[in-house]
């Protein structure tokens, strides 16, 4: 048996669940969302790094990210879907929680 493909957010679900992100925006010219982090140096940029791969690998629902030094550049978009899933708004949270 073959598991169900999450679907992409659409309409009211879609707005609904990128107002619930307030530090999360629209990636211009994709269905996918982004968020910028700056961290005190390289150690807590990679120490979160980790925390999120983790989390992310355990959910087989990962980021697209780039680091330099104590930045880290985030992309979420469910590549199965071809947009925003309920799965990037649940990673989306969770680096939030990770962050805060
Ligand atoms: N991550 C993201 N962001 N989107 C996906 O569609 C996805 C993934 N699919 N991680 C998973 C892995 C899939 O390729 C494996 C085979 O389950």
């Amino acid at each position: 048996m073959t598991a169900k493909p999450t679907a992409r957010l659409t309409g009211k679900a879609r707005t609904a669940a990128l107002a619930s992100l307030k530090k999360w925006k629209e990636l211009p010219g994709r269905d996918a969302i982004q968020r910028s982090l700056k961290f005190a140096d390289f150690n807590q940029a990679w120490g979160f790094m980790t925390r999120v791969a983790l989390a992310a690998d355990k959910a087989d629902h990962h980021p697209e990210w780039s680091n330099v030094y104590n930045k880290v550049e985030i992309v979420l978009s469910t590549h199965d879907a071809g947009g925003v899933s309920d799965k990037d708004v649940a990673l989306a949270k969770f680096i939030d929680s990770v962050v805060s």
